[in-house]
């Protein structure tokens, strides 16, 4: 018997040329991708780089920035013109990243579109940007991104079906003829799977007793899930959370959770009655910034210091396997690797890189420089799981934040560091500088700078220990005598320009070197990092814009 479908419309178009995903997807101006076909071209390539099964089941969502509604509604109805027979949209359009990720692999889903810029701004004038996730729910690897990039320059048609307009709002089954959509509220969904992975009852009962924590959404999708899991069950007051509701603009600012955009909330870490925790999460809630009375934790030490004390954490007591950091990460996580007797992989800048180690049972922590840390119960970065992780431990270990991280220093010393970014208006001088610093590598080692020598300096590849795939040009490092570590790349994530990011790194073991900030520590390394790039020189930049 023939099964009614909705009808469908075929619509021609010229293929763009610029549709090459960056570290996390397809990120563009709005007004980019409002152009005649944009949004459908990529997506029509995803489709056909994916071979999704007939009758394939997909998750839908996004952060909520401008232009979410009407992406969900031009993807639901190519989706349905390939066959697609069941989307699992979030409510309102939204779903955090992790919380995508998640349910594509609780719903054994084939996949998901997750639309989202991270923690670039929002708004009419700001970035939106478009991420596959695979089966696994991890993000579609490099080969694949490869394939979607060539298949969108051979677009010249693609299908959509007529749907009727979606109410995102309410929750529950839509039936349409080949077609079930439905509306999901994820936040139940998440809240049960940290507190299979937290002592929620310990946490509640710290709280009671006391302890003050203050989360900021940044007007980002996160708003939602926090209230339900700070609030709602573990009681913390509403004075708990700012900017907790999602806005299509962020408010305006630009939602990413470091010292810099989230000044705010370190404001208030400095403040006489500071509360016990504080952090904040970005716009599609992966990323998290951790802060305690007068301290910070840089991504580098939270991740070191999840897994010195993993095993007090209930969904981890039972060890994991490994640890992975990106390459421009501090190494302070290797340290406690080390000390542990867990393998410690090194991996290219881009959460995708993790995700075989994870699937296949190689690590169960990751992290990155970039404000991102997670496990293995998703295959993204996950910013309100980082906030759990760190309460977890404040309640098990019985100490205030800064004397677990001080302890933490004693014991393995401190990896000071720091990451300048250099905006670079014109993308072309920021390869040739690139080109250039690539060109000087071989003559570096064995050059005397101020205090030392530089003992190496090399190219960082990558050997995927699961799939075999290798990655070249994964960022240029200059290790010195010392132990001091220089690393630059670019970043893959602007829509403008280019941005080189410079990561200074140096561990210390010293008390007193301990006790000075990164900026002393490093203002040395800074100095030469810019001097063996010829940063001013070839860019005409002579400060980065942001320090962090
Ligand atoms: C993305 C990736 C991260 C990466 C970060 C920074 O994060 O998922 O793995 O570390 O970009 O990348 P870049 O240095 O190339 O700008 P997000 O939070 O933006 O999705």
């Amino acid at each position: 018997m023939n099964q009614t479908l909705l009808p469908v419309t075929e619509v021609t178009c010229t293929p763009y040329d610029d549709q090459r995903p960056g570290t996390a997807g397809l990120r563009r101006k709005v007004a980019v991708f409002q152009q005649p076909h944009y949004l459908e071209t990529f997506v029509e390539a995803v489709f056909r780089a994916a071979s999704l099964p007939a009758g394939a089941r997909l998750v839908l969502g996004g952060d909520g920035r401008y232009f979410n509604d009407e992406a969900i509604g031009r993807i639901a109805a190519l989706a349905a013109a390939h066959g697609v027979s069941e989307l699992v949209i979030g409510q309102h359009g939204l779903l955090s990243t992790p919380v995508a990720s998640h349910l594509i692999r609780s719903r054994r889903a084939d996949g998901g579109f997750l639309l989202t810029a991270s923690h670039n701004p929002g708004g009419p004038e700001g970035d939106f940007g478009i991420k596959f996730n695979v089966a696994s729910g991890a993000q579609a690897p490099e080969a694949m991104t490869d394939r979607i990039h060539e298949l969108s320059r051979q677009v010249t048609r693609y299908r959509v079906a007529q749907l009727p307009p979606l109410d995102l709002a309410r929750t529950g089954k839509i039936g349409l003829p080949g077609l079930s959509i439905e509306i999901v509220d994820s936040t139940a969904d998440y809240a049960a799977l940290m507190q299979g992975l937290f002592d929620f009852d310990a946490m509640a009962s710290a709280i009671r007793g006391g302890l003050r924590l203050r989360f900021d959404g940044m007007h980002g999708v996160t708003g939602p899930y926090a209230k339900r899991i700070f609030c709602d069950l573990l009681g913390a007051g509403p004075e708990s959370l700012l900017r907790a509701e999602p806005l299509p603009d962020f408010g305006g600012l630009h939602p990413d959770p470091n010292p810099v955009d989230a000044a705010e909330l370190v404001a208030q870490s400095l403040a006489a009655d500071a509360p016990d925790l504080l952090a904040a999460s970005d716009g599609d809630g992966d990323r998290n910034m951790i802060l305690g009375p007068h301290s910070f934790v840089s991504p580098g030490d939270s991740i070191a210091v999840m897994l010195a004390h993993h095993r007090h954490v209930p969904g981890y007591a039972g060890g994991v396997p490994g640890v992975a950091r990106s390459m421009p990460t501090s190494r302070a996580v290797d340290v406690v690797a080390e000390a542990l007797g867990l393998p410690c992989f090194e991996t290219p800048t881009g959460w995708r890189f993790f995700c075989n180690l994870l699937e296949s049972g190689r690590i169960g922590l990751c992290g990155e420089e970039s404000f991102g840390t997670s496990s293995a119960h998703v295959r993204e970065k996950d910013g309100i799981w980082a906030v759990l992780f760190w309460l977890n431990l404040l309640t098990v270990l019985g100490q205030p934040l800064p004397a677990i991280l001080a302890a933490h220093w004693h014991r393995f010393g401190r990896h000071h560091y720091q990451r300048e970014d250099y905006f670079i208006a014109d993308a072309a001088r920021a390869s040739e500088l690139v080109e250039e610093l690539r060109a000087s590598l071989p003559g570096l080692a064995g050059q005397s700078v101020p205090g030392t020598r530089i003992l190496a300096a090399d190219e960082f590849s990558y050997h995927d220990p699961v799939d075999g795939s290798v990655s070249d040009h994964q960022g240029m490092r200059v290790l010195l005598e010392d132990g001091a570590r220089i690393v630059y790349r670019l970043s893959g994530t602007g829509t403008s320009g280019a941005t080189l990011r410079v990561y200074l790194e140096r561990h210390s073991r010293q008390p007193n070197a301990i006790a000075q900030p990164p900026e002393v520590v490093l203002k040395d390394l800074a100095t030469l990092a810019a001097r063996i790039a010829r940063i001013a020189e070839i860019t005409g930049v002579h400060e980065p814009q942001y320090r962090i």
